[in-house]
């Protein structure tokens, strides 16, 4: 019950002579950094593709609610509260641009959440962990966030325009998440004796997890070929997740932390850091179903939409009372 059910299948691009002429017209017009419009003409697999990444992107900001809405009522101070609070409800609002986003490919937002109660549509791996404390708030902000800005910075540039201009303030909003997060484990790395434990143990299980968010290796990613083709990404997993460890090892060494990876040393000759790899098992575990909280998130997200079925059957009636009224009038 509730499980991810998603078995991946990827293509290879192909090449400009095996297309047919709107094919290549299309490839050429992305080729010149040209946007892809709603209204304009795309291969299906273009639609296909895109919907797929936007729905789990989507889905990914409204499950990614859950573990930190679990400490909104255990916040330390008021100010911590109302911070967390807005940063939770800028998860809601990247939730609705990305399904507005996507319903211009013509699939409705009810039937993209139908996927995802089901268990039939994916979502980042990373919610999958529980937050087990205050400081895990700072540790999903600083490395959690920071991987999503990382990977969202570059789709601001994606060839379908509505999914560029999500990106937009999503990632303005992205990066006031990071600094909070980073700002509680400041709070808690240079605090008492006890808080930098905390914070210590935050980094030790959400550090893997975190590497896990760019995707599998790019031997096994499945996708990033054709997606990179038209544009739908820009950039390759492990390049991604080689510029966050480059990014985040410094900042851990200012807060005294260490990060759990005996190999993580900064390389002279290629100028950035060696790490190890994430374990890919337990990665591919947790994306079919099989994380710690799967089982939970997807519970809470189908009791959320059960319990609001008499709101929307409110609204629903509202506006085609409203919509019967103005006929009348007409
Ligand atoms: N979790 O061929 P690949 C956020 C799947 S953060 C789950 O490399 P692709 C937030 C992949 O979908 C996160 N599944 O795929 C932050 C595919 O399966 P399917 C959301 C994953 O698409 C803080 C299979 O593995 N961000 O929003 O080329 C608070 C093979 O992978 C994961 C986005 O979604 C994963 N980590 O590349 C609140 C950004 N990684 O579809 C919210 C947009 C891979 O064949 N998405 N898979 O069944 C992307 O950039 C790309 O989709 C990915 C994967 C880099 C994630």
């Amino acid at each position: 019950m509730y499980a991810q059910e998603v078995k991946s299948t990827g293509s290879k691009p192909k090449s400009l002579n095996s297309m047919s002429a709107k094919e290549k017209a299309f490839q050429e017009k992305i080729d010149r950094g040209q946007r892809i419009e709603p209204k304009d003409w795309m291969p299906e697999g273009y639609r296909r593709t895109l919907l797929r990444q936007m729905g789990q992107h989507a889905h990914s900001e409204i499950v990614g609610q859950l573990p930190e809405g679990n400490w909104i009522s255990r916040a330390p101070t008021l100010e911590r509260k109302t911070i967390l609070l807005a940063k939770v409800q800028d998860e809601a609002g990247h939730g609705l641009y990305l399904y507005s986003a996507a319903e211009t490919l013509g699939k409705s937002r009810d039937e993209m959440t139908k996927e995802l109660l089901s268990g039939r549509a994916k979502y980042s791996s990373i919610f999958n962990y529980p937050t087990l404390n205050w400081s895990d708030m700072g540790a999903v902000g600083w490395l959690v966030d920071g991987a999503a800005i990382m990977n969202q910075v570059p789709l601001q540039r994606t060839s379908y325009g509505p999914y560029a201009r999500a990106m937009v303030r999503i990632c303005k909003e992205e990066s006031f998440h990071q600094r909070q997060g980073f700002d509680i484990m400041m709070k808690m790395s240079f605090g008492s004796k006890k808080q930098k434990a905390m914070a210590q143990d935050s980094l030790n299980r959400f550090w893997y997890p975190s590497l896990m968010m760019f995707g599998p290796s790019d031997s096994e990613s499945v996708h990033s070929a054709q997606s990179m083709a038209w544009k739908i990404k820009i950039n390759f997993n492990d390049e991604l997740r080689q510029k966050f460890v480059d990014q985040t090892a410094p900042q851990a060494e200012y807060l005294g932390l260490t990060i759990p990876d005996e190999k993580l040393k900064w390389n002279e000759k290629t100028e950035q850091y060696d790490y190890s790899e994430p374990n890919w098992e337990e990665f591919f575990e947790v994306i079919s179903g099989n994380g710690p909280c799967n089982t939970e998130r997807l519970a809470a997200r189908n009791k959320a939409w059960d319990d609001g079925e008499w709101f929307r059957d409110g609204l629903l009636a509202n506006s085609t009372k409203n919509q019967n009224s103005q006929i009348a009038a007409e």
